[in-house]
C-alpha cells in the first residue's frame, strides 16, 4: 500500500515536514481557499503540487473536491457547477493529479457528536451518541416528524439526556453537529439547516441516486479523457440522519453505483471506518467484490453499540477485521501491479496535542502517527509471509 497522509494545508498544525517524519510517501489534500461550486484554477493546483513535491512527496489524491448542494439538489446553479467541476478534474489531469475523493451525502458531511470522548488509556477519541444526536434532532432543531426516526427506547432516553443538558453543553453538540468538521462540507446556523433538511428530505433515496448518477453521467468521461479517477467516500455514519436520504451506505449501494455507471473512473474509497459503523457490512467481502473499484483507502476502526452508536478505536483494536482487510486490498494490489493509496484515518488525541484547540479533531498528528505505525507493522507482515 502507499502511505498517504492527509494535509489541511499551509495552515494544518501538521506540517509537511511532519509528514515525511511519519514516513508516509504520498499527500491527500484539497485546496479549501476555493469555494465549492467554483473550478480549482491550474495554476494553484501546480503551485500546491510544488509545494509537496519540495519535500520528496507527492500528491496522492484529493480530498475532496467537493459537490455543492447546488449539484446534489440539481437546483439553482448547478449546471455551471457542473461545468465548474468538469474543469478542475481537467486541471487536474493536466497538472498530474490523478485521484479525487468525493462524497455524496446530504446537507451534512462526516458527522460526529463528541469530539473529545475520553479513552480509559486518557486519550480521546471521536464518538456518534445516538443518544445525543436524537436528543438533538427532536429537541434543540424540533424537526417535524423527527420522533419517528428512532425506536421507542432512544426516544426516551434522548428525552432524558435532553432535560439533563444545560445550554453551554446544548450548544457544544450543536456546534459538533452542524457546523461541520475538518474538511467537511456544509456549516450551517440552526435555521440554515432546517431549510436544507427540508429541501433534501424531499428527495427520497431513489430520486437523490438518481442525482448521483447524473452527475456521474457528466463528470465521468471528463475523468476518462483527463487520465483521473474518482473514488466516493461512503456515508459517514452510514445511516440516514435528520431522515434525510443515503445513497451509500452498503454494499448493495457500491453495487447499485458501479452497475449503473461501468466506467474504469467510477471509483470506490474503501473507508474502513464508515462502511464499518456498520455490522451487516462485511468489509472484506466488499474488498473482494469491488477490488477492481478501490482507488483510494481509508484504515481506521471502530467499536459499534447496539443502538448505532460508536466511537473511533485504536487502529488494530475495534470490530474491523483490519488485517483480513488488509489482506484483501494485498491481493488486489498484486493484481493491479501496483500500490493503492491508504491513508490512516483519524487518530487519537494524545500527548502534547491533548486539549489544543487548534488541532483538527481526529487530524492530530501524534495519533495518526500511530495508527500509521501498527498499520505499517500489519503491511509489513503480511508482505514478509508472502514472499
Ligand atoms: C473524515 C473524512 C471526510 C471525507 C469527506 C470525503 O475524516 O473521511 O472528511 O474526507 O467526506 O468527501
Amino acid at each position: 500500500m502507499q502511505e498517504t497522509w492527509r494535509w489541511f494545508g499551509p495552515d494544518d498544525t501538521v506540517t509537511l515536514e511532519n509528514v515525511v517524519q511519519a514516513g508516509a510517501t504520498g499527500v491527500v489534500t484539497a485546496l479549501d481557499h476555493i469555494a465549492t461550486g467554483d473550478v480549482w484554477p491550474l495554476a494553484d493546483i501546480a503551485e500546491r503540487k510544488q509545494l509537496i513535491e519540495s519535500y520528496g512527496l507527492t500528491w496522492a489524491v484529493v480530498e475532496s473536491v467537493p459537490v455543492s448542494n447546488a449539484i446534489k439538489s440539481r437546483s439553482g446553479p448547478f449546471e455551471a457547477h457542473i461545468a465548474n467541476y468538469q474543469q478542475t478534474v481537467r486541471n487536474l489531469g493536466q497538472a498530474g493529479v490523478g485521484c479525487v475523493c468525493y462524497n455524496f451525502m446530504p446537507v451534512v458531511d462526516w458527522t460526529r457528536t463528541n469530539l473529545t470522548y475520553d479513552l480509559p488509556n486518557r486519550s480521546q477519541a471521536l464518538r456518534f451518541e445516538m443518544t445525543d444526536f436524537a436528543a438533538y434532532d427532536i429537541h434543540v432543531l424540533q424537526r417535524p416528524g423527527a420522533q419517528a426516526s428512532y425506536p421507542a427506547d432512544i426516544v426516551q432516553r434522548a428525552q432524558t439526556r435532553y432535560q439533563a443538558m444545560n445550554a453551554e453543553e446544548i450548544a457544544a453538540l450543536e456546534k459538533n453537529i452542524i457546523a461541520g468538521l475538518p474538511g467537511g462540507e456544509g456549516s450551517y446556523d440552526r435555521d440554515g439547516i432546517r431549510a436544507a433538511i427540508e429541501t433534501f428530505a424531499a428527495f427520497g433515496n431513489e430520486q437523490f441516486r438518481e442525482h448521483l448518477f447524473a452527475f456521474l453521467r457528466e463528470v465521468l468521461p471528463v475523468a476518462e479523457a483527463a487520465g483521473v479517477v474518482m473514488a466516493i467516500h461512503p456515508d459517514d455514519p452510514p445511516f440516514s440522519l435528520f431522515g434525510l436520504p443515503r445513497i451509500l451506505s452498503t454494499a448493495a449501494d457500491a453495487r447499485a453505483l458501479l452497475q449503473a455507471i461501468p466506467s474504469a473512473a467510477n471509483g470506490l474509497t474503501m473507508c474502513a471506518g464508515s462502511y464499518g459503523a456498520r455490522g451487516d457490512n462485511d468489509l472484506v467481502a466488499m474488498i473482494r467484490e469491488f477490488h477492481a473499484n478501490i482507488q483510494f483507502v481509508h484504515l481506521r476502526n471502530v467499536r459499534r453499540e447496539q443502538d448505532g452508536s460508536f466511537f473511533e478505536s485504536e487502529h488494530l483494536d475495534g470490530d474491523n477485521d483490519i488485517v483480513g482487510i488488509v489482506g484483501a486490498l494485498l491481493d488486489e494490489e498484486q493484481r493491479r501491479g501496483r500500490h493503492i493509496p491508504m491513508r490512516p484515518d483519524h487518530g487519537h488525541t494524545l500527548g502534547e496535542e491533548k486539549g489544543n484547540t487548534r488541532v483538527r479533531p481526529g487530524y492530530s498528528f501524534a495519533g495518526r502517527m500511530k495508527g500509521l505505525a501498527e498499520l505499517r507493522g500489519v503491511i509489513h507482515a503480511l508482505e514478509t509471509l508472502r514472499r
